[in-house]
């Protein structure tokens, strides 16, 4: 069965019980969950002036096609109330998919690896706590290399 990585992320309301009810709904939805990272308190990219996220990343294994777990991270965003008023802005709760398996997609509604993967400290740390050898496809290193080289100077702790 494939296997997907996803970063939850989130600056507004009780964002703990936010993300715990986000991987409860992935669950439900989308598939087993089999791994998830620690919680990380992270400044937020982007917009400076909002309030920091905590991040999360999940492994999940999933029977569902790319586009289709695009859906569902997509139905688990609305369950928790998300409006889209600002790029980069506050928001509840973001699902995004980093990797699908080794997987390469390209359209204009969805891409994989996220494009901004390798530039984003607060996806990396995250991320290698759960999938650290796993391959980047198109970069040819692993995640682990990635955030060993990653620049991204904002702060990114562990709680
Ligand atoms: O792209 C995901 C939403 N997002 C985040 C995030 O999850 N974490 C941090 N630290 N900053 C962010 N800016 C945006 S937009």
């Amino acid at each position: 069965m494939p296997v997907a990585y996803l970063l939850l992320g989130s600056n507004l309301g009780d964002r703990a019980a936010l993300l715990r009810a986000a991987r409860e709904h992935l669950a439900r939805t989308a598939g087993t969950v089999t791994a998830s990272s620690a919680l990380y308190q992270t400044a937020a990219w982007g917009l400076a002036d909002q309030p920091a996220f905590l991040n999360q990343a999940l492994e999940i294994r999933t029977a569902l096609t790319p586009a289709q777990l695009l859906t569902a991270c997509l139905a688990t965003e609305q369950q928790a109330g998300r409006e889209r008023l600002v790029r980069w802005g506050a928001r509840t709760l973001d699902v995004d998919i980093l990797l699908y398996d080794q997987r390469v997609v390209d359209t204009p509604t969805l891409q994989i690896p996220h494009p901004r993967l390798p530039e984003r400290r607060f996806a990396l740390l995250p991320l290698a706590d759960i999938a650290a050898t796993v391959q980047h496809p198109g970069r040819g290193c692993t995640v682990a290399e990635l955030l060993a080289a990653c620049l991204d100077p904002l702060a990114v702790t562990r709680l």
